[in-house]
Order: structure tokens, then sequence, then C-alpha cells
């Protein structure tokens, strides 16, 4: 049904489960999902951590559920569907949002990390979007935002599995879009800059690294989480029932100039 003008970005109504929400960009979009009257389900491997974060949010009156689990174990994904089903949530927006990141050049890199970072970052987009899809297909509704990266479409050296990775989200966004769009699903991606989070602190404390981004960014900074919200709220709203299979860049321009 398409939503009446003034309520094309209203999520209320709406659950939105993202993954490796505890902190960082997850978080944010958690917060700003909230904010635009989403129930949010808040993931994090780390009970404590997402204890924590769900108290926070709780106390400035937002309605939060926690699902805890690793988004690489496989059963336990399952396991956490299966305890919101029982609960009677349903899972109407899913961002992928959990990775991790592992700087080494690929002639020194274990074939191990290779595989823990694709499956952390690729892999369970995969399993976590199947699982949210085989519920959201009998409600012919759904909005899949997988967060990708500026690696999603350039290399940078000593990160080639999270650039594999990321490059595989933005070409999973599309098969999601293949495969689910007949079904009401809107499935798109998210592609962040340099953005200040814990995982890239030890770039930004680099003053060379810090120098290259600042001035190779049009914007001359880094990103900050919450600069993320906007195009999440359009992705998980109403307003974007039109859009599939896109990439949205969030990079202050970086990809668009040379
Ligand atoms: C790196 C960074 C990047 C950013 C982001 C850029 O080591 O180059 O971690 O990967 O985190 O993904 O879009």
């Amino acid at each position: 049904m398409t939503a009446m003008k003034g309520q094309l970005f209203d999520l209320t109504g709406r659950t939105a489960l993202v993954t490796g929400s505890s902190r960082g960009l997850g978080r944010a979009m958690a917060e700003g999902l909230a904010e635009a009257g989403a129930a949010v389900v808040l993931n994090g491997a780390d009970a404590g951590r997402l204890r924590e974060a769900a108290a926070e949010m709780r106390t400035a009156g937002r309605t939060v559920h926690e699902a805890c689990f690793d988004v690489t174990d496989e059963a336990a994904v399952i396991a956490a569907f299966e305890a919101l089903d029982a609960q009677g949530i349903a899972v109407d927006i899913l961002v992928n949002n959990a990775g991790i990141q592992f700087r080494r050049p690929m002639v020194e890199l274990d074939t191990a990390d290779w595989r823990r970072v694709i499956e952390t970052n690729l892999t369970s987009a995969f399993v976590i979007g199947r699982e949210a899809a085989r519920r959201m297909i009998p409600r012919g509704r759904g909005k899949i935002i997988n967060i990708g990266s500026l690696t999603s479409d350039a290399a940078r050296a000593t990160v080639a599995p999270y650039t594999v990775a990321k490059g595989g989200i933005k070409m999973l966004t599309r098969a999601m879009t293949a495969e689910w769009a007949p079904h009401g699903i809107q499935a798109n991606a998210i592609g962040p800059g340099y953005m200040l989070t814990d995982m890239n602190q030890a770039l930004v404390d680099d003053p060379k690294f810090n120098a290259w981004v600042t001035g190779r960014t049009p914007s001359r900074r880094w990103g900050r989480p919450e600069e993320l919200i906007g195009t999440a709220v359009f992705l998980a709203s109403a307003a974007s029932d039109y859009v599939n299979g896109q990439i949205i860049y969030v990079d202050g321009g970086m990809l668009a100039v040379l």
C-alpha cells in the first residue's frame, strides 16, 4: 500500500534487526531507525556489551529487543530467528552491518584469516538474509540493507579479504533483488566511506593515513557514524519502495572524484 505523503519516512509499527549494533555504525543506525519509529532488535556476540547498549536505548524510551549471537554461527542465527518467531517479533527491516577488518598483505595472509573475514562480512549476510527473507516473502514486504564499503568498488592494499567480501556484498544485494523483489522485498546497500569508528581508530591515529583520508576525500574529513542514518531510514522506509539492488555511497564524495 502506498504510504501517505507525510508517512514516507515513518517506521512506526516496523521492527528492524541490525547486526553488530552494540556499537559503531550498527548502533548509530539502530538509534536512527528507532528515532524514525521502529522497534529495534539489537545484535552482538558480546552479551554484556549488548545488554548495556539495549539498556541505554530503553532509557531513551526506545522499544528494544536483544538477540545475542555470533553472525558466523549459523545454528545460533537460526535459533535467534526462531526465538523472535516465538515472541511474535517479525523482522520487517534487516540491516546486515556486522563486520570485521583484518589488515595484512596477501603474501603474509593466512587462509584461516581470509576465511574468517569472508565468513563474517559476506557469508553471514547471506545466511541472515535468507532467514529474514523466508519470513518476509509470505508477508509480501521487507527491507534488506547490506552494509558495503568504498571497497565494494575500489581496492586498497592490505585489506584484500575485506575488499572481496564487500565487493560480494554489492553483488549479493543484486542477487537478493533478482530473487526477492517479486515478493515485495527491497534489497539495497550502503557504502560508508572512511568513518570514525573503533575499527578505524588505528588509521585515524596514523598521521600519514589520516592526512591521506582528509586530502583524498572531497569533503576533506572523516565521516561520522550518525551520517549513515538518513540513508538507512530512506532505505528502510516506504520512500524507497521502488529502489532495488542499489548501493548508495555515504563517503564524502571519495569514490566520485579522482
Ligand atoms: C581500511 C578501512 C576501510 C573502511 C571502510 C571504507 O582499512 O581501509 O577499514 O575498509 O573501514 O570500509 O569504506
